[in-house]
Formats: C-alpha cells, structure tokens, sequence
C-alpha cells in the first residue's frame, strides 16, 4: 500500500480522501493555500504544506508546488480529487516522470478523453453507443459539412474538441445558420482551449443524464457499480444526483455496463472513471469520460457498498479489484443534494463565516462536508460546502429521510441553497422520477435558455 500520499484539493473532497487514506494506514499530506489555514482536512492531515496564495492558479494549481510538497515530505502517492488538476494530462505526467505515483489513470488515457473527438473515437470502437455524428472532427469543406448536418438531421450540435461539461457548444437548428455557427464554434474554442478542432452531433432535445461509476486495476479487470442520474442541473451545475436511475432496468444496466467495462479494458483504464451518457426514448448515447473521482460518487457508494475513494487507492498501489462484477448488488436507492453557500435568488456565491452549523443525522444519512460553526468559506473557490447523502431501500424512504435532513440541518450565517433544494425534493415530478436535463431549469425557473 501507499506510505503517504499528497493531498491535491480541499474543502469535503480532500477531506474524503484522508478518511480513506486514514482507514488504509495511509499517511496524510494536506496542501493548501494561504486562505485554507483552517480547512478541516488541513488540522487532521499528519503535516501540512503551505503551497501558494488564495488564487488556485497559485496554489491549487501550480504543479512546481505540489511536487515539490510531496517531495520534501516524503510522499509516494499523489490524490488529486476533483476538478483543479484532476483531468489534467500534464500533471499526471510530471507526477509520474517526478517519481511519485499519480492516483488516476495514465496520462495517455487522461489525454485520449480529454480530446472529445478522440474518446469518442474511442469508444466507438470499443462497442460502446454513441450519439450520431462527424465521427471526427470537421473539415473546412462547407459542402461537405452541410450534407453532413442535413444526414444526421436538424437540430445538430457543434461541440469543441477540447470542450466538455458544456463548454464550447452550439445548438443549430436550422440549415441557414450552419457554417456560421461552425465558425464562431471554431473561433471560440481556439481562444478558450487553444484548439479549434469541432465535431458533429444530432442535438438530442429532451434527454436525461445518466452515467455509469467504473473501476479498473490496469491488470484487465474493469467492473461497474451501475448509474447515476445527474439530470437535475442548473447551468451545467448539477443540484441533485441519484442511484440508481429511475427507470433504468436490470437488463439494460448489465447491457450498458458491459460496454464500459471493456471499454476499460480495451484502453488501458486505471482506477475509477465515470462514461457519461445521455439518456432517451429507452437509449444510451455516449457524450464524455471523466477520468476522475466525481463530486457525486457517494451515491454509487451507498447502493453497492464499494468504497470508491479507498478503491482508487487500493488500484495505484497496485493491488487488484476487490470486488468482481457478480460481487457488486445494487441495495437500495441513494439521493444526494449538494449544498452550496450562494445566494438562493441570484446564485451568486456567498462566502462568510458559518456562526452556527448543525449537522442532521439518524438511520440511511451522510454528510460529507469540511464546515464547522466558525468557519470562514473563503470567496476565492467553488461555492459547494457540502453533500447531504441518503440512503434507503427505496427511493420513496431515500426522498423522505432527504426531506427530513433538509429540515434538521442548520447552517447559519451564510445564505446557502437548502431552501431550493426542499423545493425540488417536495416537487411532484422529481418524486415521480425520470425529470430531464431541463426541467429544472424549465419547470421551476422558468429561465429563457
Ligand atoms: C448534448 C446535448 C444534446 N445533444 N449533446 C452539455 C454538457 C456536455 N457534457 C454535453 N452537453 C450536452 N450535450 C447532444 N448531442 C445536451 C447537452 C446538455 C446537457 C447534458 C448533460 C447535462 C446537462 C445538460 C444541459 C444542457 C445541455
């Protein structure tokens, strides 16, 4: 097993990681920025390295200070959480090349996802479903493009290779607007991701977003623990995330499921990576591969039991799997709601200092969050601040102990989205299930886009 491992983000998700890494007899490093002095994680870690000032691309970002932390520290193992660096090909590399061993896949796998043409040329190939399209990026030929669009059939969507997580997308709905919105699809991505290359999709009007958890040992062992549905989101943030999916059968889980695995395998996949897809009319269409831990993992956690964080460990010590697929049985319904220190009207974040916190508790709830009465959320990061997670063995006892959470949590001092999020879990469409990509947007904003 790792000795010790660096620590490469904050708030909940780094203190999720030493958790885990406390439970495997893993020493702890946390690095943090002049601003995260008194983050939870940071008073529990074995030591603790200063790496920069409060802006992330100081700190959380700058790969010189994370190394050289885990250098003078001793560490063998790098955890890099969520966002900052977490899918970023480069750090990966220079982790590995540095001697130290980068909790994640390889940095080739890191960087044939990163490039959405080339994933999905990927998973093409290894069987998995995609959306019909380019199968490639376009050329500069505009006859060419417009036989292409009227072949896939209106709408179309144009997405930027180095996009994802919906950057770098235009909708056309109409063959007038086409090659200008190729162009301007182009123009922006070059200046945003210093690479202009755009592909093709049909635009699927109405579907939900539902994505399955993997993990694989690099040792040609890939298993799944199912999905997740992700739809209800607000501009690209998701809100509320779930397992299983509503609707999703036992039949077509182990279909789908099957696909990614040796996908996994096919590629060369180490550790835990999640295939996003979209979902509609009964059919899976694959859009992206996140080649990290994701912020709503512990809901794949609750209904299989499997400890995500402590696998991906286990994975870059080099050990196999400790589960094979026919271990892994789905228990249940899990529901998390992400908590986040904003403004309920505007959405703008909200940072100050938590006066009074009250965590809920009883039978099927989990809080995952770094906060405490007294601390300071500081403005310089992302506003979540925590993860109200339940589990029960339905969706209905799931709902109910979500609700009662809701009522029980106290976080004063700071304007924060509980009251959206009793909102939501009272609406009757999300106690039905199966909402789309929209409807949170649509049905309880009744915003114009
Ligand atoms: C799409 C789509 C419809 N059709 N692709 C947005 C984020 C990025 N991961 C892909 N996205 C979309 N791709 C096709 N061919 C609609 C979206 C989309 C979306 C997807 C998942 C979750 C929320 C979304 C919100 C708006 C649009």
């Amino acid at each position: 097993m790792l000795e010790k491992v660096v620590i490469a983000n904050r708030g909940e998700i780094a203190l999720r990681i030493l958790r885990a890494c406390r439970e495997l007899g893993i020493k702890t490093v946390a690095v943090h920025s002049t601003a995260d002095e008194d983050l939870m994680h940071v008073r529990l870690a074995d030591e603790s390295v200063c790496i920069g000032p409060a802006p992330a691309h100081q700190s959380y970002l700058n790969i010189p200070a994370i190394i050289s932390a885990a250098e003078i520290t001793d560490a063998v193992g790098i955890h890099p959480g969520y966002g900052f660096l977490a899918e970023n090909a480069d750090f990966a590399e220079q982790v590995e090349k540095s001697g130290f061993t980068f909790i994640g896949p390889s940095a080739d796998v890191i960087r044939l996802m990163g490039d959405k043409v080339s994933a999905i040329a990927a998973m093409k190939k290894a069987g998995v479903p995609c959306v019909p399209g380019s199968d490639g990026p376009l050329g500069d030929n505009d006859k060419d493009n417009m036989a292409m669009a009227k072949r896939i059939g209106y709408p179309v969507i144009i997405k930027a290779a180095g996009g994802g997580g919906g950057r770098g997308m235009r909708v056309v709905h109409k063959e007038q607007e086409l090659l200008r919105s190729i162009e301007l699809t182009k123009a922006e991505a070059g200046a945003a991701f210093g690479n202009d290359m755009v592909y093709m999709e049909k635009f699927l009007e109405n579907p939900r977003h539902v994505e399955i958890q993997v993990l694989a040992d690099g040792h040609g062992n890939a298993i799944h623990l199912g999905e997740r549905d992700c739809s209800m989101q607000r501009r690209h943030q998701k809100v509320v995330e779930e397992a299983p999916a509503p609707g999703i059968t036992e039949q077509m889980r182990r279909h789908i499921g099957e696909r990614c695995t040796q996908a996994c395998r096919e590629i060369g996949y180490r550790g835990a990576g999640t295939f996003e897809f979209l979902f509609e009319k009964g059919e899976f269409y694959f859009i992206e591969m996140n080649t990290r831990v994701q912020v709503e993992h512990p809901v794949s956690e609750l209904i299989t039991g499997v400890d995500i964080i402590k696998e991906q460990l286990r994975i870059a010590s080099n050990q196999p799997l400790s589960f094979k697929q026919e271990d892994i049985v789905l228990n249940g319904h899990s529901i998390e709601c992400r908590i986040n220190a904003e403004d309920p009207d505007t959405f703008i974040p909200s940072p100050g200092t938590i006066t009074r916190y009250h965590a809920p508790g009883g039978p099927g709830i989990r809080m995952d969050s770094h906060i405490y009465a007294s601390y300071k959320v500081p403005p310089h990061y992302d506003s979540m601040i925590g993860k109200l997670i339940t589990h029960g063995e339905t969706r209905e006892v799931a709902i109910a102990r979500m609700q009662m959470a809701l009522e029980e949590i106290v976080i004063d001092g700071i304007k924060t989205n509980i009251a959206l999020q009793k909102r939501i879990l009272a609406d009757a469409n999300f106690q039905k299930g199966g909402t789309n990509i929209h409807y949170l947007e649509r049905k309880m904003f009744g915003d114009e886009h």
